[in-house]
């Protein structure tokens, strides 16, 4: 498209969404305040740097497309095209499984030093990291098990890599000026029934109450907890449930996240946060598109996705309350590729709920005026996002429309195929 047609397809819409007393200026800087952390496990479908072949994994990937990244250099090189694609405040969503010590060590004997690339990195960059422990996809899991393991040895090596996750979380944070939020998912759970599952909850608040143990500076680090409700061999019970998180995370004055993929297929994650949000120290999600299960889907624009941030919007609680994180991971498409749809479909989809006139949805609410309220929420999806999407995405440097499909197909052809 040329440049004219996108800086006039601009002024109009600034036309129309001026009537609807909506500055489209003010929202473009509210959306470049606003990261995205972009999940760096999409780039070798949750393989990790340690040597994964024959060992089991618990996260479920499909697809097997050539040239997936084998180490740092190829991964953050795979981010750095991604980035290229997306005009949106990015941040990076780091798993201690990625770590690159000098000498080969246990995961939960990793420290700081041994994610000094991905700092170093992220500080060229101007690039926040939120941090996860990896507690999956290693030989001391045990039955599907880590912090909520029966075998003492398993569930103590799982609360040490628990507790030196926190400690470069907060060392990361600090270092980096941004803070660095530390996420736990354990994959802990039985495929048929349990006939206890108390003990096995048991063992998990013990777990987490050793790790939570030390305070840091919440300005460096803060913790949040993912729960889920039920996965691929873990069909009967998930020890770490919503509920379970929801309960212990107010208990402890610390935040949860929100996969949304990890509900019933028919739950309204939107309406979620209205009801968590005044309790919980923070929420974190992890948008991601579930296709009947939690299949991890790319992310693309629908209603689902429209209707999550559309909520977060409405209650003003963006750089507050919560904070956006993608997690997905794709093998049968572009691993880089599938960033940039994912992120581009969260980015635009960020940009029209900041655009959307909210104040006078909630005017016919107050009024009781429910018709208007319906016909304005209808009219709404006509406005022209499109239009501003496409300038920010011009004035930013960062392809208008599918443009970055040709740079995307040399870089496979000379970059990822040549692995
Ligand atoms: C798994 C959770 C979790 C993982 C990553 C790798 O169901 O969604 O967030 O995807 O930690
Ligand atoms: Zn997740």
């Amino acid at each position: 498209m040329n440049k004219e047609i996108i800086l006039s397809n601009y002024e109009n819409a600034k036309k129309i969404y001026a009537r609807y007393d909506v500055d489209v200026d003010k929202a473009i800087e509210k959306f470049k305040s606003i990261p995205i952390s972009v999940h760096n496990w999409q780039g070798d479908d949750v393989r990790g740097f340690e040597g994964s072949e024959g060992i089991h994994s618990e996260n479920v990937v499909t697809g097997n497309y050539p040239g997936r990244a084998e180490n740092g250099d190829q991964m953050r090189q795979d981010l750095e095209q991604a980035f290229k694609f997306s005009p949106c405040r990015h941040k990076l969503n780091l798993h201690t499984m990625y770590a690159e010590p000098k000498e080969k060590k246990e995961r939960n004997e990793y420290d700081t030093e041994d994610y000094r690339k991905w700092i170093d990195w992220a500080k060229q960059h101007g690039l926040g990291i939120d941090f996860n422990v990896s507690y999956f996809t290693h030989p001391m899991m045990k039955d599907g098990c880590s912090l909520a393991s029966d075998d003492e040895t398993v569930r103590q090596y799982w609360i040490q890599a628990g507790i030196n996750g926190r400690k470069i979380a907060n060392d990361i944070g600090r270092e980096l000026g941004q803070v660095c939020i530390n996420n736990t998912w354990i994959p802990d759970g039985t495929k048929d029934l349990p006939a206890d599952r108390g003990a096995y909850r048991r063992r998990l608040i013990d777990s987490l109450d050793r790790i939570l143990d030390t305070p840091y500076d919440k300005e460096n680090m803060r913790d949040v907890l993912e729960g889920k409700v039920f996965g691929i061999g873990t069909e009967s019970f998930v020890v770490g449930s919503h509920d379970f998180y929801i309960a212990y995370a107010v208990k402890k004055g610390i935040g949860i996240t929100m996969d949304t993929g990890h509900y019933h297929p028919t739950e309204d994650i939107a309406d979620k946060i209205t009801a968590l949000y005044p309790f919980v120290e923070s929420i974190n999600l992890h948008l991601t598109r579930g296709v009947r299960w939690d299949s991890d889907h790319c992310l693309i624009t629908n209603d689902d996705l429209r209707s999550v941030l559309q909520e977060i919007k409405r209650q003003d609680l963006f750089n507050k309350k919560v904070d956006l994180g993608l997690d997905f991971f794709d093998a049968t498409i572009n691993r880089v590729s599938s960033w940039i749809i994912g992120l581009r479909a969260a980015g635009r989809t960020l940009l029209e709920v900041l655009l959307e006139p909210s104040h006078l949805l909630k005017e016919a609410e107050i009024k009781n005026d429910l018709t208007r309220r319906l016909a304005l929420m209808e009219e709404f999806k006509n406005l022209p996002v499109g239009a501003v999407w496409d300038y920010l995405c011009m004035t930013e440097g960062k392809s208008v429309g599918t443009s970055w499909l040709k740079e995307m197909e040399v870089y496979e052809h000379e970059v990822q195929l040549k692995r």
